[in-house]
């Protein structure tokens, strides 16, 4: 959703949940984010939904072009993505009966996984304007969402009292009109 309205994209956003037979219908794993183009084609997951979408419209480029640079765009969506299935899992099981909870080792596991890739955000970011380079790019959006979804998730979690330059780039970047919707 930020990268549509970054790219300026008309798109209907619709609020289905994963199991709607909407997205049941489109994305055969049943899960959300499924983009459902004008053709009746369905893309998932996100990291080829931002593919495709960057793609598609020429500015701004979210994912640099060179090699090297997107490998290195690409890695902080992969710590992104992987955080956030670490927080979703994790909030997921509290939702289930106390008896029947997986118990601490699987709530650690999740955590370390949390704290392993919000502390190494936090040292590639360091004092730096953007995640990658000079400009705002998908490493930016990969962070910023990642950092809203561990405070929905997981709102008891402390995050910023640890890592001070994650929540400065917080602030910063939700003053964007692209983070209003989330
Ligand atoms: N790696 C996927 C994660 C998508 C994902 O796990 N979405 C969750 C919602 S936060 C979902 O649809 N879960 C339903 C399910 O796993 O059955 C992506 O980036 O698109």
């Amino acid at each position: 959703m930020v990268v549509i309205r970054e790219k300026g994209i008309i798109c209907e956003l619709d609020d289905a949940a994963p199991s709607s037979s909407q997205v049941v219908a489109a994305n055969p794993l049943a899960k959300v984010p499924t983009l459902i183009l004008d053709d009746g084609r369905a893309l998932y997951d996100s990291s080829i939904i931002v593919e495709y979408l960057d793609g598609l419209v020429a500015t701004p480029k979210l994912i640099p072009e060179k090699f090297e640079e997107r490998i290195e765009v690409k890695r902080w969506e992969a710590l992104g993505n992987g955080i956030m299935d670490a927080a979703v899992a994790i909030s997921h099981e509290n939702r289930e009966p106390k008896e029947t909870r997986k118990g601490p080792d699987f709530y650690a596991k999740q955590q370390r996984k949390i704290d392993a890739g919000l502390a190494t955000m936090e040292k590639d970011l360091n004092d730096e304007e953007f995640c990658h380079g000079d400009t705002f790019t998908l490493a930016d959006i990969a962070c910023g969402c990642t950092l809203i979804c561990v405070d929905i998730r997981l709102p008891k979690m402390d995050w910023r009292k640890h890592f001070p330059a994650l929540a400065r780039h917080l602030a910063r970047i939700v003053k964007r009109g692209s983070f209003n919707i989330l």
